[in-house]
């Protein structure tokens, strides 16, 4: 059994994406499911105040986005080529377009009544009405400007186009699967798997992708507490992280980190590492004692503590 614990909920389309790296790198993980939407009490002490789900642990080591998560499963799963940075130009800028854009088109337009049926049977009506709003409060402190729903409906047509030219391989580039294939996973999952959207009449090669990318499966999971969990950080004692060779401006001081798209709720603590993927802020917390947390560079916005 491997260490990882991944926080996430059974709905959630990045959850989805960590799910399969984790296939995909043959891993065993525990997992504990998170609530739909804050407050999420028992993740709280280890997440810091960052908001958005998945978010794994490894011992009392919390990794924030599935780009700083797809690094730990890339390590212990030996595929490099899960790590974003490790992937051509095309690669990553695909990665950036489709993780923020096309995510957002793709889920706010999968809306429909298979899709209601699924989330009713995860809540109720009521937790539905909170999620809603929830999300439009969320949506409203974005920093990411929102197209009209004909315009993403656009997009979402294009982007499926698109990939199915990018198709003339088993994967989007080529021979094998790469960080681009499971940031494009994720979102379709949602529409097709979960919202009953069919690809396969209009985009075929799309369709065959996706069942090759579902066929790597979940790795094996083993359900735990979030006690358990909390305990576990608590045990721990933070990875020794690579020794600093840039010297960084606010290295050792107290920072804020907060996401510069949406869910833009900040962590403070002391920055103890820096490089160009990779922020690691330190904090000392009631509940599980001395943990570092790591977020990926891009995406991020670093600033003084106030
Ligand atoms: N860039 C983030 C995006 C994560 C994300 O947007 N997660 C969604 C769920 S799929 C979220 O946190 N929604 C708000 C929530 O669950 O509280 C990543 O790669 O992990």
């Amino acid at each position: 059994m491997s260490e990882l614990i991944l926080h996430h909920y059974t709905l959630s389309p990045f959850s989805e994406k960590a799910r399969a790296m984790l296939g995909y790198a043959g891993l065993q993980w525990q997992s504990v499911t998170v609530a739909e939407m804050p407050p999420r009490p028992k993740l709280a002490p280890l997440a810091s105040g960052y908001r958005k789900i998945p978010v794994a642990q490894i011992g009392a080591d919390v990794f924030c986005d599935t780009r700083t998560l797809s690094r730990e499963i890339a390590r212990l799963g030996n595929k490099p080529e899960l790590v974003v940075e490790n992937c051509s130009e095309e690669v990553q800028a695909f990665v950036r377009e489709v993780d923020l854009e096309i995510f957002l088109a793709s889920i706010v337009t999968a809306g429909n009544f298979t899709l209601l049926r699924r989330v009713l049977k995860e809540s109720s009506l009521l937790d539905l009405g909170r999620l809603l709003l929830d999300r439009i409060k969320m949506g409203s402190k974005s920093k990411v400007k929102a197209d009209s729903p004909r315009e993403m409906r656009r997009k979402v047509a294009a982007h499926l186009d698109h990939m199915e030219t990018l198709l003339s391989g088993n994967f989007l580039f080529g021979d094998a699967p790469n960080a681009g294939d499971f940031s494009a996973y994720h979102s379709l999952w949602f529409r097709r798997d979960l919202a009953g959207r069919s690809i396969a009449g209009s985009h075929p090669k799309v369709e065959a992708w996706m069942n090759r990318m579902q066929a790597f499966g979940q790795g094996t999971r083993k359900d735990i507490s979030a006690d358990d969990a909390l305990e576990i950080a608590r045990q721990a004692t933070p990875r020794t992280l690579p020794e600093q060779v840039e010297q960084a401006p606010l290295l050792g001081q107290a920072v804020r980190v907060a996401p510069s798209d949406y869910g833009r709720e900040p962590v403070f603590g002391e920055l103890c590492y820096c490089d160009d993927r990779t922020l690691v802020v330190r904090r000392d917390d009631a509940v599980v004692g001395q943990i570092q947390v790591h977020f990926p560079r891009d995406g991020f916005v670093l600033s003084k503590a106030d």
